[in-house]
């Protein structure tokens, strides 16, 4: 049926309430700006108020004072590549297929699979991404091509270069690049290059917010440090009297007031989102240049050690000051939630985490609607977290422990060890230290089974699971 032509006073009417409807909507309900600092390798316990390290924090401190610190965060895998495909997509990395460490010339990041700066764009949004990339470095797979409109930074581990310590041949193939804005700034990093790294991406990252404070943007802030090797500018050397690490952290942290104070200056503080977490927890063999956590194990490890991260979330007027949450949640929620206070459209394939902004507020009345948080380490499925956060499910699988500490930027050994089907009571047991299985046989049960249909989804290859109790 055709359309009834309309006469020329409706069109007009019409125009008007559009133009009225508009000026509200700008005046009323600006979408929120949205800043993510995401550290790689820091330890749960690195920062107060989380842990109590030997080093001052007073940033983090004050972000956890204005925001609400939440102890239950998780990311579906303890390494850098699938942690950070895992932010970027809301996706777990059982569906991304983004595993592990991704290495110069590795696959990064499928296209098919939408990064939040991709879904934030058609929203408004500008994008700016200054840090490790680490979803791929080769073209079409650079921040640029990936819904960043600015970039600065490296595109994979600052440890993939020609000073490893363990193997320089391997890793000095190709040069490690400080890209900015698709040019290479420094085409070969050195000691000296590294040393800058956490001061170049403030830098970019304030003066970002700063020329963007008139519209919506997304400022992804994925620092290289504290993964090894530690490097910190001349201003920190020596200035935490805690040795380098504490210097690195302090550097991070002044990073993090930079930052707020960018927000302050501008008169964006009211209306930003500020997200501070790490990718993964300390990686451990590191010793005395890695964190800590309070947790089972460490990085590489689907254990709380590697996966459970310190988070703070700050939203003057939405989240309450100063508050503490115990509430589950995990890296794959930040796309879902921030995309629907965007009012931006997920993309049509789907995303694994739900929109958790109710349990970011405080909304006691809010459960989490996930059964589970895939846990992966590789290609390997290893069990899950509850989305309730009472139960910790693994299933049979080797892991690493370290068996002695390095020192001094060198490595210790780890030794390979192995878990059964295992159930932690996480209320009672954080530590992951007694399997109640066969005490609670019917939970055991009925998330064996569930993992067993995840991984009929996600891992057809891994042999079946079977509840045998
Ligand atoms: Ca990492």
């Amino acid at each position: 049926m055709r359309p009834r032509l309309l006469t020329p006073k409706i069109p007009a009417l019409i125009s008007l309430l559009f133009v009225l409807g508009l000026l509200a909507a700008t005046a009323a309900e600006r979408k929120p700006n949205v800043v993510i600092m995401f550290l790689d390798d820091s330890g749960w316990a690195d920062f107060h108020p989380f842990g109590n390290p030997p080093y001052a924090t007073p940033n983090v401190e004050q972000l956890a004072k204005d925001g609400c610190r939440f102890n239950n965060f998780y990311v579906p895998q303890a390494v850098c590549s699938a942690s950070r495909a895992a932010l970027m997509t809301g996706c777990f990395p059982g569906r991304t297929k983004v595993f592990g460490a991704h290495g110069p010339k590795a696959g990064g990041l499928d296209p098919k699979f939408a990064t939040l700066a991709e879904i934030l764009k058609p929203a408004g949004y500008a994008t700016g991404c200054f840090g490790k990339w680490h979803l791929g470095d080769a073209e079409g797979r650079r921040p640029l091509d990936r819904g960043f409109d600015e970039n600065v930074g490296i595109m994979y581990s600052n440890d993939m270069w020609k000073n490893h310590p363990g193997n320089p041949k391997h890793w000095g193939k190709y040069p490690l690049i400080w890209w900015d804005n698709g040019e290479h700034k420094v085409p070969e990093v050195d000691h000296e290059h590294q040393k800058e790294f956490t001061k170049w991406i403030t830098e970019a990252a304030v003066d970002f917010i700063t020329r963007h404070k008139d519209e919506p943007f997304l400022c992804y802030i994925p620092h290289p440090q504290p993964h090894v090797p530690l490097y910190t500018s001349k201003a920190f050397e020596g200035k935490s009297g805690a040795g380098l690490y504490g210097d690195v952290m302090m550097e991070l942290d002044w990073s993090l007031g930079q930052v707020v104070k960018a927000l302050k200056d501008n008169g964006l503080e009211d209306g930003t989102i500020v997200i501070f977490t790490s990718d993964n927890g300390p990686w451990i063999s590191y010793g005395d240049h890695a964190g800590a956590t309070p947790f089972r194990e460490a990085k590489g490890t689907s254990f709380d050690g590697g996966c459970r991260s310190a988070c703070i979330v700050k939203s003057p007027g939405e989240i309450k000051p100063g508050s503490t949450s115990t509430a589950t949640w995990c890296s794959v929620d930040v796309v879902p939630t921030i995309a629907k206070l965007a009012g931006a459209k997920l993309p049509e394939s789907g995303v694994d985490g739900h929109d958790v902004w109710p349990l970011l507020t405080g909304d006691a009345s809010f459960e989490n609607p996930i059964p589970f948080y895939e846990q992966t380490i590789g290609g390997d499925f290893q069990g899950f977290i509850t989305g309730d956060g009472a139960w910790k499910l693994h299933v049979p699988h080797g892991y690493r422990s370290l068996k002695s500490p390095g020192k001094n930027g060198l490595p210790g050994p780890y030794m390979q060890k192995r878990i059964g089907y295992a159930l932690f009571d996480m209320n009672k047991d954080p530590h992951e230290t007694v399997n109640v299985i066969e005490q609670h046989a019917e939970v055991g049960k009925r998330l064996v089974e569930l993992a067993e249909a995840h991984r009929k989804e996600f891992f057809p290859k891994k042999a079946a699971f079977e509840w045998a109790h």
